[in-house]
């Protein structure tokens, strides 16, 4: 078995200690760093995203192979900055103002990170002003806003407006979700993009960044 199929096998299984002692194997034998990423943490990520979605593992599980994925992303990062390897684009993510439900919006992150994409991360209890000015301070493509209670979802349209006044509407896609959240009220308050999990979450700002 190769050292990448071993890394993502390790990585799926959750364990840490071992995806580190083998990226740290490949950096010593002189694979490259974005191979590396690319061939064993990323495919090992995307194959529990797909399991996830499909119900086949759970929150923990997602949680514990990110744990290994972070692990051996901290021996990379340095190599790939030189590398000159650049995530595939820029988000920022929160969940929305009133709102401290935050184990969906830390899959979706994690997710997205798994993707390769850079996520700057707001936290909870987010104001429509402070993603505006996030997108505007850091430059990213997306915003992403999660929201788990009925009485917070209205938060997210106030996102829309602001971005509207702000005159960034057509610069950035408005991503939302989270348990209460339809793709019909996306359309209904004119935000761009709704998923129900945080693998398709990810594949569809990969889509966005890309497109
Ligand atoms: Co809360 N809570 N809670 N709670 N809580 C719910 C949401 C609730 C449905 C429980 C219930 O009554 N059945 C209910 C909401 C009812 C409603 O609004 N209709 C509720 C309530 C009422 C409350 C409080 C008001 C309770 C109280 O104090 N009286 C209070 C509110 C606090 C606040 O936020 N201001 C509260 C507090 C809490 C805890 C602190 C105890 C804890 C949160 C801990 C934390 O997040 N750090 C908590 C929890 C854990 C839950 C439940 C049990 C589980 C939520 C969860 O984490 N699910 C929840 C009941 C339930 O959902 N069964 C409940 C797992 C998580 C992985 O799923 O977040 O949906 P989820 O994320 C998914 C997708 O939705 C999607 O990807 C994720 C993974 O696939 N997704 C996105 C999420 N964000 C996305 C963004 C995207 C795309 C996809 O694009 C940007």
């Amino acid at each position: 078995m190769s050292i990448y199929a071993e890394i993502s096998e390790n990585l799926q299984k959750g364990k840490a200690k071992v995806v580190k002692e083998l990226v740290q194997k490949a950096i010593d034998d002189g694979m490259p760093a974005s191979e590396v990423l690319e061939q064993g943490l990323l495919d090992g990520m995307s194959v529990v995203g797909e399991k996830f979605k499909n119900n086949e593992v759970f929150v923990p599980e997602v949680l514990i192979a990110a744990r290994a994925l972070n692990a051996g992303v901290e021996l990379l990062k340095p190599l790939l900055v030189e590398q000159g390897v650049k995530a595939k684009g820029k988000i920022c993510i929160g969940t929305v103002k009133g709102d401290l439900h935050d184990i969906g919006k830390n899959l979706v992150k994690m997710m997205m990170e798994g993707r390769g994409l850079e996520v700057v991360d707001l936290g909870t209890d987010v104001s429509a002003e402070k993603y505006v000015q996030t997108a505007i301070d850091e430059g990213c493509q997306i915003i992403c806003c999660s929201a788990l209670l009925t009485t917070t979802m209205p938060v997210m349209k106030e996102v829309v407006e602001a971005c509207e006044n702000a005159g960034i509407r057509d610069k950035v896609k408005i991503m939302i979700g989270g348990a209460p959240v339809t793709d019909a009220y996306c359309k209904q308050i004119g935000a761009d993009c709704y998923t129900p999990d945080a693998a398709s979450a990810a594949e569809a700002a990969v889509a966005f960044c890309q497109g």
